[in-house]
């Protein structure tokens, strides 16, 4: 089963956007595995952008991205990777659909409200900075056989 590590962003959690999304993967019939609300230092922020250490914009991203508590999550289920980046919409909020995360509730491309794995090697290393092992639960819902 298909892992992925999703992140609400500073700015989710500061509009009140946590249950909102959480309700969004729920509903889809993904299996939330773990989850805490945790102010990132900047030395796990620039580990976990660490791809975009060149990029012009990289110290503005590590500054926002610790500039207050996130939603640090990992969730479960069948291509869950690629489905949730979906459900999230393009990076930046403007061009992203309607009905996405994004589209729905973001503007500007540094404060776009979610982050999500981008690969199952992305995912894997992700989970990883931010959960043990043993905080990951082992479970499933019977309600997925219906999904
Ligand atoms: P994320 O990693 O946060 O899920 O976003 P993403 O895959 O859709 O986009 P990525 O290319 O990985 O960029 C990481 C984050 O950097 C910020 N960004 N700012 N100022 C800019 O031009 C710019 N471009 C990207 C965005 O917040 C993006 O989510
Ligand atoms: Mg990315």
């Amino acid at each position: 089963m298909e892992r992925t590590y999703l992140m609400i962003k500073p700015d989710g959690v500061q509009r009140n956007l946590i249950g909102e999304i959480v309700s969004r993967f729920e509903k889809k019939g993904f299996t939330l595995v773990a989850a805490k609300l945790t102010i990132l230092s900047k030395e796990t922020a620039e580990t976990h952008y660490g791809e975009h250490k060149e990029r012009p914009f990289f110290g503005e991203l590590v500054d926002f991205i610790t500039s207050g508590p996130v939603f640090a999550m990992v969730w479960q289920g069948g291509n869950v990777i690629s489905t949730a980046r979906t459900m999230m919409g393009a990076t930046n909020p403007a061009e992203a659909a309607p009905g996405t995360i994004r589209g729905d509730f973001g503007v500007q491309v540094a404060m776009n409200v979610i982050h999500g794995s981008d690969s199952p090697e992305s995912a894997a290393r992700e989970i990883s900075i931010f959960f043990n092992e043993e905080e990951l639960s082992a479970y499933e819902k019977t309600v997925n056989k219906w999904v």
